[in-house]
């Protein structure tokens, strides 16, 4: 099928694929058709790839994540393909608009936030690069639910990507294992026998992740849970329609919804019978595949670098002993040193809340036989450590953070701050122990998607000015270093963004109904809603210039538009609040004809990766403020630094390296250190000084509390004043004033156009460390110890196209 243009290839999936006919043909089935006919394009290199690997017996590795945040594929696929001009043309040809049919694409929406969304930069650098891998995870009937807003508050309904035909899957119906829960573990022949109670089939389905230039692709294999036996018929012919169904819904439900939430644990028997079954699919498959080609059991670890990504698939390490040791005979100790040396940990989160515990009673009545080999390795590890300090459980509790820890050879963090917390703080026994395990790896995000496609018209100018060779190597973007005081560079560099702003101030027009000036500063926060994000503090600033420019409506004000985008967990009563407050501060200061030439506030509903890519490229400040130490790296950050948008922030996650290469001068730094927020969460009555020391910030909680923003309901943010001038835990108050002065300065920087110019473009020209294939090659040199296939290979393999 490779052998034709893109228009006959298109015209002939529409007609030969879909059945459909050129003259009916709706939005949906030429999309279908494009992505069919792009697809094949790439399908060819995807099974060279492998056989690739299979002919060199390569090492691979194998992402496991419960999420992973692909958003949208066929343009990522057109990219990577280089095939823009060529669908332009074929899709004008035939009289259709290119942009409305990528953007008909449903975002695959597979994940909650930053973890997820890293997992699919990963799986991208990881294909450009050339290093054999698979992504593991679920394939969600549901992916994170979509947000609307009903006078103001966040309305959660259900997300169904999957009700349309998905163009990029392929159902693998030769590769489904029977996963097992609950029974017992009985001694038969002086062994332990796990007899599962409650069986489901993982069905396999994949799609292939292509790399830049279409040269290597991997493949993301998510697990769909099956009924093992096909439907009742004896039931149904008796009349018993819903309970014949039954066993079928119930199989359905493990691999049904996303759990829509990044930091805690909930609906625990679900979540945790997700977490065994997408795992242990996994370790199946991988054992599988290094049986079928050949080689001692004890070599597993040469062939297989297996990655955690966070603690959600930590029950790999009891999973993997169980499956050496229970099942393929190899002794206890030689089990749990094998799967140690293909296992390594990614922490994202110190928040006590997200480091997973599970109940040892719902451990052991799901998964008894991990619950017995846990505590062998528990006892395996304590005999190691002189002081028996460090225990797998506790408290009635299984701690997977430490499980993961201990089962892994590598443990890493991922920001510079982050993985000393980590050493300080939650794992500051066990690095005590095993001072080597934990490393760095700082984030990193894929330039093809966040800058080259999201971004043409900048990295169309970073082309014409150095070439193309940043797309692979991002840390070329330093070649742009000299142009950064040519004015002709700098006007064409600030002629994008005022063209992107202009795009987005019509798109804001014609699907919001609110109208923005494109010449105003756009203000960004795009991220989930959590306290320690502090959207909160980003809306009392806006109450408090509200009420200065009030006070002075003549005064020299410098224009902004202050957007928030994201989501909150359903049952994160306070996150919903500080939704609802900042829709209701937005519809007064909106309304407000005195001051709404110089302050906008926009919610905009449903946060997705599709906004990101439309918001990121047209912002001209980043929103990095949450409370010191509790952001473990954001990758946001980056793509905004990459993007020309200088960061108003703290120093949290990787924050503190973006301003190390973009430039003290080039960054809004304000608020506490990690150290010195804990040291002031100690002083009694923290918020309420602050509070006393601050008229601005006195007199915008004041504004709250007499319900300017809740006319009909006076006491609606009653919760929300007594909590930030009461506990204050994320310390909003006590940075109130010091970000109100970064703020400041971002507005005289702002209003002297040449300079801010040339900051935002010293954030594009420095930020190119924050590529994840550098990512990735420290993960294969600390962690992984894998080596790319693809050099040397690539003239067996089919050119792109
Ligand atoms: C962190 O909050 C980080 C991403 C990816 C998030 C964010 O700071 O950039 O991970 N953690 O590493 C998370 O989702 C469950 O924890």
């Amino acid at each position: 099928m490779t052998d034709v243009d893109l228009r006959t290839s298109i015209l002939r999936h529409l007609t030969y694929s879909l059945g459909s006919d050129a003259d009916h043909a709706t939005q949906h089935d030429w999309r279908i058709a494009l992505s069919l006919a792009v697809r094949d394009r790439l399908i060819e290199n995807w099974h060279a790839a492998s056989r690739a690997t299979r002919a060199v017996g390569a090492k691979r590795v194998y992402y496991l994540s419960m999420e992973f945040l692909i958003g949208r594929l066929l343009e990522d696929a057109i990219v990577n393909l280089r095939l823009e001009d060529e669908a332009q043309q074929a899709l004008t040809g035939l009289g259709l608009d290119p942009v409305a049919v990528i953007q008909d694409e449903p975002d695959a929406a597979l994940g909650n936030g930053g973890l997820g969304r890293l997992a699919a930069c990963f799986m991208e650098s990881l294909s450009t690069l050339g290093v054999p891998a698979f992504g593991y995870g679920i394939r969600y009937e549901h992916g994170l639910f979509r947000q609307s807003f009903e006078e103001g508050r966040q309305i959660e309904t259900a997300e169904d990507w999957l009700t349309q035909y998905h163009a990029w899957e392929f159902e693998r119906r030769d590769v489904r294992f029977k996963m097992c829960f609950g029974g017992e573990v009985v001694e038969e022949g002086g062994k332990p026998v796990w007899h599962g109670q409650e069986a489901v089939m993982a069905q396999a389905y994949d799609t292939p992740v292509i790399g830049w230039r279409g040269r290597w692709a991997n493949t993301l294999r998510l697990w769909s849970a099956q009924p093992l036996h096909g439907f009742d018929l004896d039931r149904f012919n008796r009349g018993e329609y819903a309970a014949a169904a039954e066993p079928e819904a119930l199989a359905r439900t493990i691999s049904r919804v996303l759990y829509p939430d990044d930091t805690t644990e909930q609906g625990k028997e679900l979540r945790l019978k997700q977490e065994y079954f997408f795992t242990a699919a996994s370790l199946r498959d991988i054992l599988r595949r290094f049986e079928a080609e050949g080689g001692a059991l004890t070599d597993l670890p040469k062939r297989a670098a297996i990655q955690l990504n966070d603690t959600h698939p930590a029950i790999a390490g009891p999973e993997l002993v169980r499956l050496l040791h229970d099942e393929r005979e190899m002794p206890l100790d030689q089990a749990i040193a094998t799967a140690r040396g293909c296992l390594s940990y990614t922490n994202h989160t110190l928040m006590p809340e997200a480091l997973e515990r599970w109940s040892e009673d719902l451990m052991t009545s799901l998964l008894p036989r991990h619950m017995q080999l846990i505590e062998r390795i528990d006892a395996a590890h304590a005999a190691e450590q002189p002081s028996r300090s460090v225990s797998l459980t506790g408290d009635g509790e299984v701690r997977m953070g430490e499980l993961a820890f201990v089962m892994a050879h590598k443990v890493n963090g991922v920001s510079a701050l982050h993985t000393d917390l980590m050493k300080k703080t939650v794992f500051a026994e066990l690095h005590r122990l095993h001072p080597d395990r934990i490393v760095n790896e700082t984030n990193g995000v894929t330039p093809r998607r966040w800058l080259l496609s999201a971004n043409p018209r900048l990295s169309g100018l970073i082309t014409r000015t150095i070439g193309e060779g940043w797309v692979d190597d991002l840390e070329q973007l330093e070649r742009l270093e000299p142009s950064l005081t040519d004015p002709a560079f700098l006007d064409a560099y600030a002629a994008a963004k005022r063209a992107n702003k202009a795009d987005l101030a019509d798109w804001l027009a014609a699907e919001h109904g609110v109208q923005v000036d494109p010449d105003a500063m756009f203000d960004v926060q795009i991220k989930r809603i959590h306290e320690y994000k502090r959207q909160h503090l980003n809306i009392l600033e806006a109450i408090a210039l509200w009420r200065d420019i009030k006070a002075n409506p003549q005064g020299n004000w410098v224009p902004r538009v202050k957007i928030f985008a994201g989501k909150a967990a359903p049952g994160y009563f306070f996150a919903k609040e500080i939704i609802r407050l900042i829709n209701d501060v937005a519809a007064v200061i909106n309304s407000d004809p005195e001051t709404n030439r110089y302050l906008k506030v926009i919610f905009l509903p449903n946060y997705n990766v599709s906004l990101a890519e439309r918001l990121i490229p047209a912002s001209d400040l980043s929103e990095q403020i949450s409370t010191a130490g509790k952001e473990a790296s954001g990758t946001g950050n980056m793509k905004f630094a990459l993007n020309g948008a200088p960061t108003i922030g703290t120093l949290d996650g990787a924050n503190v390296e973006i301003r190390d290469r973009v430039g003290a001068r080039n960054f809004f730094l304000f608020g506490m250190t990690a150290d010195e927020v804990e040291a002031r969460r100690a002083v009694p009555e923290h918020a309420a000084q602050a509070i006393a020391a601050d008229p601005r910030l006195s007199g915008a909680l004041m504004e709250i509390s007499r319900g300017t923003f809740s006319r009909r309901d006076r006491h609606r943010y009653r919760g929300v004043v007594a909590n930030l001038s009461g506990a204050d835990y994320f310390l909003v108050c006590s940075d109130f004033t010091a970000y109100w002065d970064a703020q400041r300065r971002a507005d005289a920087a702002f209003a002297d156009a040449d300079a801010w110019r040339r900051m935002a473009a010293c954030n594009t020209a420095r930020s190119g460390w924050f590529s994840s294939d550098r990512t990735i090659r420290g993960y294969m040199a600390d962690i992984w110890d894998v080596v790319a296939v693809r050099s040397g290979l690539d003239e067996a393999m089919q050119p792109p196209g």
